[in-house]
């Protein structure tokens, strides 16, 4: 339903009226209004549509006309309007409302968090009438969690967290059906909340259970229905995670809804109301019948949909396909084609890796250390690679069950040039060719420097490409068109390197890879084996880009893939 987001949109001009000083009457209409929008049991785009929107209790003819800009254009322009500077970024603070950031302003002349950092400071808030040292303690809490985890999560970071809260929940004696939705479910690269959802018979000692649990670090809100707590991440960052109880009978369709995303939804409810049906997180229905709900699949298959992987739900063109296509799974991963180990500065030996690479039922491993300009990195003096060669040669002949290929990760210098001769590469199976050094500053020339590595025969695959660090590193400015279609032109296989901190080629790159025809390559970069385990981030890339087994390299036979890579070498 269109109409939470409405009641959200009046709220909020609400609350930035009272911000400015307006009258109690005109904000409380606002939020009356707010209040019977929200309540109300029909979409009201329907409502609209049908020219009933001033039955509503509340609404008049010029709240009318808001609602239906706002179902036209997604926006109301009375908002934009009265958006005044930076204050409404007072409103994000957790126990500062309207009232008290208007009394701030017009006492204190605070128009940002700054200042208000600075009045806290200076002792100036705690001295004002109704806001006693408790208020302003509680003000100084909420701006210190607003900087902490204002930013995003990396799916790596908060799968973990999501997976062993629904562990716990599952683990519960009344609990029926516990299932991550929201962005994490759609294997996004960064996560704004976590989303859980689940089914029992009584709510309280669940919902108790949730905000009890012990790494929970504050409760910011506990309910029958929905709760949300924060539990601690690195370095004190917080990361807030929602846990909504539904009834069995709408658990498909609570899952439809929270899974999102929000502009997959609206198109989705778009085509329940052509055919007169409406969809919401509690079912899809007929009037007043339920006619799907219970199961996801069941939605989508009332309205002729396929059910999409949750991966694909971005409105990118998914609503356009007649199925969706068979997107490639962990379980079709035959192996992992870049790794490091002690040789340079991977903490664990070949024979290690190789192991847990068989326990994760690989049938082959490529060892892919670094080269000798990565200084950082121990990289490995041609007369070491050398040596190198043998011992993994030599490791291969004693290991039963998988194969162990000869590799190596070689730096792109400044030039474009690699970092060892063609001799050494040619010695190898498979060469994985990567930007680590002069990133950025004029002469970087990254998009050049790739197209030379390209070109060369020995270059199997393209690693990393833009070298970014989620949260951390920007990408390199890349011509990421020209680089993607000289790899296409040249039989090279670009990587999603699949560690959390890199996801790159990320999910839109992937996609405009595959479309030029790229071969695509998933690998984790491992410096452990238990980071071979982040295969799965790669995998859910590969999924948002619409990968299918066939577009992945490393999902071949040991056979097919050293055909694969004999062509380009001719
Ligand atoms: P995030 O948390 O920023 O990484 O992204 P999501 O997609 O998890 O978003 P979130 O947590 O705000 O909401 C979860 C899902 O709930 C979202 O993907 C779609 C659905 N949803 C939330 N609010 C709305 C809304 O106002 N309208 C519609 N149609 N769907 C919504
Ligand atoms: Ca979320
Ligand atoms: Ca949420
Ligand atoms: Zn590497």
């Amino acid at each position: 339903m269109i109409n939470g987001e409405i009641a959200a949109a009046f709220n909020r001009i609400a609350d930035l009226m009272e911000i400015s000083g307006e009258s109690g009457f005109r904000v409380n209409s606002y939020r009356r209004a707010a209040r019977t929008i929200k309540a109300y049991p029909e979409d009201l785009s329907v409502v609209a549509g049908e020219g009933r929107l001033t039955d509503l209790d509340g609404v008049g003819k010029s709240s009318a006309e808001k609602i239906n800009e706002y179902i036209q254009s997604g926006t109301i322009g009375a908002l934009a309007d009265l958006e005044p500077g930076s204050l409404p970024d007072l409103l994000r603070i957790q126990g500062l409302g309207p009232k008290k950031i208007a009394v701030l302003h017009d006492e204190l002349s605070v128009a940002s968090i700054e200042d208000l950092k600075s009045a806290i400071d200076e002792g100036s808030v705690a001295s004002l009438a109704g806001f006693g040292a408790q208020s302003v303690k509680k003000i100084a809490e909420g701006i210190a969690f607003l900087e902490k985890s204002g930013g995003r999560t990396a799916m790596g970071i908060a799968w973990p967290v999501a997976e062993s809260m629904a562990e716990m929940l599952r683990g519960l004696p009344n609990v029926t059906q516990v299932e991550i939705a929201g962005s994490l479910r759609r294997g996004a690269e960064t996560i704004g909340d976590v989303d859980l959802l689940c089914v029992c018979d009584e709510s309280e000692p669940v919902m108790s259970a949730f905000t009890g649990q012990g790494d929970v670090k504050r409760v910011l809100a506990q309910g029958s229905t929905k709760s949300s707590v924060t539990v601690e991440i690195d370095n004190g960052r917080e990361l807030q995670v929602d846990l909504r109880v539904v009834p069995a009978e709408s658990f498909g369709a609570a899952l439809q809804y929270f899974t999102g995303s929000k502009e997959h939804n609206v198109r989705v409810r778009e085509l329940a109301v052509r055919r007169k049906l409406k969809l919401n997180e509690y079912g899809l229905f007929d009037g007043d019948k339920q006619v799907a709900g219970e199961t996801e699949a069941g939605i989508y298959e009332a309205l002729d949909l396929p059910c999409y992987a949750p991966e694909m739900r971005e409105d990118r063109g998914e609503l356009d396909l007649d199925a969706s296509p068979p997107l490639i799974e962990l379980a079709d991963i035959r192996g992992d084609l870049h790794m490091h180990t002690t040789a340079s500065d991977g903490k664990c030996s070949i024979e290690e890796m190789a192991e847990a690479a068989k326990e994760r039922g690989y049938n082959y491993i490529v060892i892919t250390d670094h080269s000798k300009s990565s200084a950082v990195a121990n990289g490995l003096s041609i007369e070491r690679m050398k040596r190198h060669i043998s011992d993994i040669r030599a490791a291969d002949d004693r290991t039963k069950g998988i194969r162990i290929l000869v590799g190596c990760e070689c730096d792109i210098l400044m030039d474009g040039s690699l970092d060892y001769p063609d001799d050494i590469l040619a010695d190898c199976d498979i060469v994985v060719a990567s930007i680590h050094s002069g990133m950025t500053g004029a002469k970087a020339k990254p998009t050049d420097r790739l197209l030379k590595a390209i070109d060369n025969r020995y270059v199997s695959i393209v690693g990393h490409t833009t070298g970014r660090l989620i949260n951390r590193r920007p990408a390199m400015e890349i011509d990421m068109a020209k680089v993607i279609q000289a790899a296409a032109d040249s039989h090279t296989a670009m990587e999603i390197n699949a560690s959390w901190q890199r996801l790159d080629l990320k999910d839109l790159h992937a996609r405009q890879a595959i479309d030029a025809g790229v071969m695509l390559a998933i690998d984790t970069d491992a410096h452990h084996t238990s980071q071979l385990d982040q295969m799965m981030f790669g995998i859910r890339t590969a999924r948002r880009a619409w990968a299918t087994k066939e577009h992945v390299l490393n999902t071949r036979t040991t056979a097919s893939l050293l055909k694969w890579i004999a062509k380009k070498r001719g």
